[in-house]
């Protein structure tokens, strides 16, 4: 299931509601796993959750179709999900198993899907900005009407690579849509600790890139900005920058103490929360009545348990698989 129903229109309640809710349940449902399979030991190394930031993913990709590329970060499995990406196969390769995306080789951070245009989710913080640009260029330079989206936090905006991609995709107008997730914290550290100036937006208008905030916890509003460059990406206006303002739930990742923030902080942002959000405004619109949430609610869990199912049954790769899939591949 993907989120891309319409190509290019505004979000519509109705035809776009219900699959969109269904996407971002399935992503909460998703995400909200990976401590626990940390605990027990199915996840080496770390994995970092986007409960919360659901809205972002699934409102940019609705905008997208496959052909479109996207570049990822290290909070990248919702990117991969809202693209397109099968659960079970992410999740296989977030457990290292053989029939992941990357056949387990990869893990969290380094999961690819080529047909779906996901370039990566990425461990290299900022490096995705570099390559969306560069994919950017090569729709560009083929002639074909392609976008590039790059996802990024707030930390990656301080990597040298935003200021020479800004400057580039500016000059050269390139079909690529900087989508930065403001979630106000870079590991321990937060945006105003990082930055004298924490409105982002104006680093993009300092490079001459249209540039705006939205509601990050609102799928519609991310949904229609991003519609909006997409548009005048596809019809050669080149580039814009997105910063949506959100917030994570869990964690930077398994075992964080999060000292640095408080209980109440995390619970005034849950009052904002993208998926009830939208579930009340399906209902107060008539667009679905209780039972029907419900079942949407419901068959998240189902899918996210099929998921589950199928990772963990499949192998561990062969060691003598070790050196395939690496440089003579790409040939
Ligand atoms: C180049 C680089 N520097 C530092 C790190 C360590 N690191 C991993 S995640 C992270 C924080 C990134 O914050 P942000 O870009 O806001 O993304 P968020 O984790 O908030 O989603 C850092 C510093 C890294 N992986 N790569
Ligand atoms: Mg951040």
């Amino acid at each position: 299931m993907t989120v891309a129903a319409t190509d290019n229109a505004t979000f519509n309640l109705t035809t776009d509601g219900p699959a969109a809710l269904e996407m971002m349940s399935r992503i909460r449902e998703f995400e909200s796993r990976l401590p626990g399979y940390s605990e027990q030991g199915l996840i080496r190394g770390s994995t970092h959750p986007s409960v919360g930031m659901e809205a972002v993913a699934v409102g940019v990709s609705r905008a997208l179709r496959d052909s479109d590329s996207v570049a990822s970060n290290h909070r990248g499995h919702a990117h991969c999900l809202a693209k397109g990406a099968d659960a079970g196969k992410t999740l296989a390769e977030i457990l290292g198993r053989r029939d992941g995306y990357c056949g387990g080789k990869g893990g969290s951070m380094h999961i690819g899907v080529k047909e779906l245009g996901i370039l990566g989710t990425n461990g290299i913080v900022g490096a995705g900005i570099g390559l969306a640009t560069g994919a950017a260029l090569a729709a560009q330079s083929q002639g074909t009407d392609n976008v590039a989206v790059a996802y990024f936090g707030d930390g990656a905006t301080n990597q040298g690579v935003l200021a020479e991609a800004f400057n580039l995709a500016a000059i050269w107008n390139l079909p690529v849509v900087f989508v930065c997730e403001n979630n106000h914290f870079a590991q321990s550290a937060t945006l105003e600790e990082m930055v004298a100036q924490p409105e982002l937006r104006r680093r993009g208008e300092a490079y001459g890139l249209p540039s705006v905030d939205v509601d990050g916890m609102d799928v519609e509003a991310v949904s229609n900005v991003t519609t909006e460059a997409v548009l005048r990406a596809r019809a050669g206006q080149g580039p814009t920058f997105i910063v949506a303002d959100t917030y994570r739930y869990l964690g930077h990742m398994a075992g964080d103490t999060e000292i640095y923030r408080t209980a109440e902080q995390v619970e005034q942002w849950k009052r904002r929360d993208p998926i009830a959000k939208l579930a009340n405004r399906l209902l107060e619109s008539g667009v679905l009545d209780e039972a029907e949430l419900q079942s949407i609610a419901d068959s998240a869990v189902a899918a996210i348990d099929a998921a589950e199912a199928f990772a963990k049954a499949s192998p561990f790769p062969d060691v003598a698989s070790a050196f395939t899939q690496v440089s003579e591949d790409i040939r």
